[in-house]
């Protein structure tokens, strides 16, 4: 017997890649439902190799069903989430309403698998922001071994994780600037982003840092360990999709950059991809369609004490989102929903 499950936001970026995740790694479903908002109802989307008209999210009835992934933004979750999770229907979440609630768990599978104990508190498991969910999963294996102090990052964030409407602008805005007379105004970002790149992701917050950035934050402390000390730049790219992250680790105890590198080389979820040569590193077109988080440029930061810096790419909306809600629905599978 298999689960039946949810897929809430179905004709999204995100939801369409966690019915393709859930196809590909052929989770045991027995029935999927693709949902959608009123204004997407009847649209067609591909699980594998059948095709899922999708219906009403807002007239749809959750009892009996085992999983919800939901990728519908925070407004439509703070309606939907608890309307499913009392029904008995289990939420993975993908918007950041539930995040830093303390009675819900915040997973990435190869970094902190065991706070899914406390998924029944509310029947909701928050997934992180993409940004963070690759960084800590190349950073938790190297906290084990040398305790991670503090993290300066700056990240390189493809258009696709603001949604369909920004892949939309960096593709005409391109064309727009060859083609006289057919120049397209910045809509979805404050600048252009053809050509550009954008120190501004999500609202400014009063400390003159932005929401993105305080993400990465907060989400890492509550995945990894409160003591890490993180400050971070985010920055949007003219890239579709692949977030590229420039990381600088400071640690407790001296951690060598190939001890470094044979830690990650071993650890889940991690692809290692480091030649000191021409091209011996990966970059974010080659990690579309991807489930590994890479990793490249390991090397010994000889400013500070104990120091590495390494560089990070991930797909954003695998990784970032519809993978990693995926095998948080099979953690749950594996340890608290057993079937069959
Ligand atoms: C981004 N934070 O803007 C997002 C997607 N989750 O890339």
């Amino acid at each position: 017997m298999g689960y039946r499950v949810v897929v809430a936001g179905a004709t999204g970026n995100v939801g369409r890649e966690m019915l393709n995740i859930l196809a590909e790694r052929q989770f045991p479903a027995d029935e999927v439902v693709a949902l959608a908002s009123r204004k997407s109802i009847g649209t067609e989307v591909s699980y594998g190799d059948r095709t899922l008209k999708t219906q009403d999210l807002e007239q749809f009835d959750f009892t009996g069903y085992d999983i919800a992934l939901f990728a519908i933004g925070s407004d439509a979750t703070k309606t939907y989430a608890p309307r499913a999770a009392k029904a008995g229907c289990v939420v993975i979440d993908n918007s950041s309403l539930y995040r830093y609630d303390p009675l819900v768990p915040l997973i990435v599978p190869e970094v902190n698998p065991d706070a899914i104990e406390g998924y029944a508190k509310k029947n909701i498991i928050a997934n992180p922001n993409c940004s963070t969910a690759q960084m800590v999963v190349a950073l938790k294996p190297l906290h084990d071994r040398a305790k991670i102090k503090r993290v300066v990052v700056s990240t390189y964030q493809s258009v696709s994780g603001s949604g369909k409407d920004a892949i939309d602008e960096l593709w005409n805005q391109t064309k727009g600037l060859y083609v006289p007379g057919q120049e397209v105004e910045p809509k979805v970002y404050p600048k252009q982003i053809a050509f550009n790149v954008i120190p501004h992701i999500d609202v400014f917050l009063e400390d003159g840092s932005t929401k993105e950035e305080w993400k990465m934050v907060a989400e890492t402390k509550k995945i990894i360990d409160t003591s890490i000390k993180v400050t971070a730049t985010a920055v949007r790219v003219p890239v579709f999709v692949g977030h590229g992250e420039a990381i600088n680790i400071e640690f407790e105890e001296f951690l060598d950059e190939d001890e470094a590198r044979d830690i990650l080389r071993e650890s889940p979820g991690i692809m290692v991809v480091d030649k000191r040569e021409d091209g011996g590193y990966v970059t974010p077109i080659e990690c579309v369609g991807e489930f590994a988080t890479f990793v490249s440029r390991i090397r010994q930061d000889s400013t500070i004490e104990n120091g590495l810096s390494l560089w990070c790419v991930s797909d954003n909306l695998r990784k970032g989102a519809a993978l990693n809600a995926v095998q948080i629905a099979e953690l749950l599978g594996n340890r608290m929903l057993k079937k069959g």
